[in-house]
């Protein structure tokens, strides 16, 4: 199948005009939306951490070195080790690898929240008891980095039972956000159903961690609609939460002009499934006033949730000695004790509820701060009407 980058024509050297490229605007408006989208440092969000996970050689590393290439505009870049194997021979990936803006792939704008992409080794579709236990650890961030994912299985190999206790008591690495699971367009390499089905099973378990579903080598293979309905169906996601994509390889550029160039063709549907994956319960930050009340509503609420928090704990430690007070006096009778131990759960929920506030409010604020002002806005003109027609209510 031909997928047609830089044209026959073209000798060796010449290396085609990405601006020329019609991707080109596109890829440009989609690395814009993802930064406001993600955010910076100055506003509350986390960075998202991305696993990419698939069987032996699907293209999960070239997968991770294409989406980072594509936030570039000079040229392609080698981020995580690709192999020439297509599945048969043992996995390149030997290594739990994380990808950062930060330390890897953005260097020169620290300040901008970009994802961390996470490169896992090819997990097998057969070893499901394994596959469970390894999720559960991955998800909670258990696993370290650059640590052999031969070693993990030795772990569980070495008594099942104990892996869950043992992996559990490490500290927190990376805990994962968001995964993208990759496999090839190849129809002679089968799904691996049971590795999907599991990965489906284990994010219900945790919450839900979202999901997305990349198809790669798009160059070799046409579009397949019940491979994909298969994969889709395997996952529990729809064709929105999914992309077929070509990666940067030899075979979809043989001259291998991506050493010297980007090509905004490859880079765009990347860019694309990227941009959802990380806009998935976050829209983007607007420049106009909803987003400036986006920015700042959850900021006020933590400033005003600090001081209260301490007051309260002024309040409960007042409590305490008073009731102190009064069992050393021996004035204390069953109805003041009852009085403040009453007072002091109360503060306690009322602490525990300030200390969740910010967050519920920044999920609030995320879903869309208008349709929010607007409740908040009714409930107030009812309380207020309310209060006019008192009279008119009592009688
Ligand atoms: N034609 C084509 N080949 C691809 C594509 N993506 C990856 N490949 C090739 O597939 C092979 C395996 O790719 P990798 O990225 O190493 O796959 P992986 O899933 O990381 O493999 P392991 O780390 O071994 O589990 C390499 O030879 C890639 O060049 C693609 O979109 N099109
Ligand atoms: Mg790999």
């Amino acid at each position: 199948m031909e997928y047609d980058l830089s044209s026959a024509e073209e000798s060796d050297d010449v290396v085609p005009d990405k601006t020329k490229d019609t991707n080109w605007k596109r890829k440009l408006e989609l690395i814009k939306d993802i930064r406001e989208t993600v955010g910076t440092v100055k506003s509350s969000n986390q960075v998202l951490n991305i696993a990419v996970i698939g069987t032996k050689g699907c293209g999960k590393s070239s997968f991770i070195n294409t989406v980072l290439t594509s936030f570039r505009k000079d040229k392609w870049q080698m981020y995580s080790t690709v192999g020439m194997n297509s599945g048969t021979m043992s996995s390149i990936t030997q290594h739990f690898r994380s990808f950062s803006a930060k330390k890897d792939y953005y260097k020169e704008e620290h300040e901008v929240l970009f994802p961390t992409f996470i490169d896992i080794n090819g997990l097998e579709d057969e070893n499901v008891d394994f596959n469970r236990a390894f999720l559960r650890a991955l998800f909670n961030g258990k696993i370290e980095e650059e640590e052999e994912l031969t070693k993990v299985l030795d772990i569980y190999d070495n008594n099942p039972d104990n892996f869950k206790k043992k992996m559990l008591k490490r500290s927190e690495h990376l805990k994962i956000d968001r995964i993208i699971v990759v496999t090839t367009a190849d129809p002679e390499v089968p799904l691996p159903v049971e590795l999907l089905k599991c990965i489906r099973e284990m994010t219900n378990d945790f919450k839900g961690i979202p999901i997305f579903g990349v198809m790669t080598k798009k160059d070799q293979f046409e579009r397949n609609e019940k491979r994909i309905k298969n994969f889709l169906g395997n996952l529990g996601i729809t064709e929105d939460s999914f992309k077929l994509i070509v990666n940067y390889c030899p075979d979809a550029d043989q001259k291998m002009k991506y050493h010297r160039t980007v090509y905004p063709k490859i880079d765009v549907p990347v860019l694309e499934i990227v941009d959802q994956v990380i806009r998935y319960d976050r829209g983007p930050l607007q420049a106009d006033w909803s987003g400036f009340l986006e920015r700042n509503i959850p900021i006020l609420i933590t400033l005003f949730c600090y001081p209260m928090q301490i007051a309260i704990c002024l309040f409960i430690l007042l409590g305490f000695l008073s009731m102190y007070g009064y069992i050393k006096s021996g004035y204390s009778t069953s109805g003041n004790i009852l009085f403040i131990t009453v007072c002091v759960i109360i503060n306690i929920v009322l602490s525990l509820f300030l200390f969740v506030l910010p967050s519920i409010v920044k999920k609030i604020v995320r879903k869309g701060v208008n349709k929010w002002l607007l409740v908040i806005l009714m409930v107030i003109l009812l309380s207020f009407a309310g209060y006019l027609c008192r009279d008119v209510i009592r009688h």
